[in-house]
């Protein structure tokens, strides 16, 4: 129990640290909003509001979010203002919660899979790459065989970075050269972890190619060739996000979930961004879960995702 109790309190601090920048900022705004005021009233909601969507929270949720509040304060009679950060902490979290009522946990295959297939898919830049070595390693530590597949072979770096995670977490990698067909790598990669045993599969796959409609069809061509050797697979697509272009990861997520079957998120780069609040829009328009958050570059800094952390460190 004490071990556990260090492993919260190191992720935690790791938490605060990543969501440094959008905290200071909520919280400079929050402080701006409630001054000279002691009671939450319809101005300091106004504020709220404001703070909320300049957030990148997302006009629908910060709506979502300032109604739960305005009841509260109808039911409750009187808020302070002081009390702000814990309401408004209770509501965001009741209002994630309506999606889901447990948190995902992440890192717990569901049975009957093996390999657990994950395709990793997103736009150039955002963190595949990273996070399925990041991922790997985290597989890695819980004790799960992983293999790679790098089915990115659009770029030759795009293989040798991946090679690179590879040697670092010390799992197997599939791959072939550069401009091979992707849905050949994927293939040899499910055949090799099925022959092994494997229990994940993590494949990489190309964020550009030379449009969108050749991107939504190749990946599409991946997943109807892993089939061939696991009838069910991909049992996960993860999209992968990147948190510090605000608004555009909204854009990104209404068009890939459209084109493909999403079934997880990952958010990454919210270190060095203020525009953090882009988690809780997310998770309340997508009704997919984010498994995954990235703060940072190094192979420990992802953390799956759990909103009563992710709250609670934003508004502290
Ligand atoms: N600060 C920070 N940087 C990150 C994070 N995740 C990824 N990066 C960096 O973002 C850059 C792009 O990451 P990649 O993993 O190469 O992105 P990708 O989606 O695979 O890119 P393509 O292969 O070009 O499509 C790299 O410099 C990463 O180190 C994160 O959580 N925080
Ligand atoms: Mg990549």
């Amino acid at each position: 129990m004490a071990l556990f109790g260090l492993f919260n309190k190191k992720k935690k601090e790791s938490l605060d640290k990543g969501l440094e920048k959008t905290k200071e900022s909520v919280f400079k705004k929050l402080s701006r909003a409630i001054i000279g005021k002691s009671k939450v009233d319809d101005e300091v909601l106004d504020n709220l509001e404001e703070v909320l969507i300049s957030s990148d929270v997302g006009v629908d949720t910060t709506l979502r979010i300032i109604e739960r509040i305005e009841e509260r304060v109808q039911r409750d009679k009187y808020v302070g203002t002081e009390e702000l950060n814990r309401v408004l902490k209770e509501e965001i979290v009741d209002l994630l919660k309506e999606h889901n009522s447990t948190d995902y946990d992440s890192l717990t295959l569901p049975e009957g899979h093996k390999p657990y297939v994950i395709m990793v898919v997103g736009v150039n830049g955002v963190g595949k790459t990273t996070t399925i070595g990041k991922l790997a390693h985290k597989f890695k530590e819980t004790g799960k065989s992983v293999v790679l597949g790098a089915a990115d072979t659009f770029r030759a770096a795009a293989v040798d970075q991946l090679v690179i995670w590879a040697e670092r977490v010390g799992v197997p990698i599939v791959k072939q050269s550069m401009g091979a067909d992707p849905a050949s790598v994927a293939f040899d990669t499910l055949s090799k972890a099925k022959a092994e045993n494997a229990d994940v599969v993590l494949i990489d796959t190309a964020g550009r190619l030379h449009n969108k409609i050749n991107l939504m069809n190749e990946l599409t061509k991946i997943k109807k060739v892993m089939q061939k050797v696991i009838p069910d697979a991909p049992h996960e697509i993860l999209l992968v996000l990147d948190g510090s272009t605000g608004q555009n990861a909204y854009e990104q997520a209404k068009q890939f979930t459209l084109a493909t079957e999403v079934n997880a998120l990952a958010i990454t780069k919210l270190d060095g961004t203020a525009k953090g609040g882009v988690v809780i829009g997310i998770s309340d328009q997508f009704k997919i879960p984010v498994k995954y958050i990235g703060i940072g570059e190094k192979i420990d800094d992802l953390q799956v995702f759990n909103r009563e952390e992710f709250v609670d460190s934003l508004f502290n």
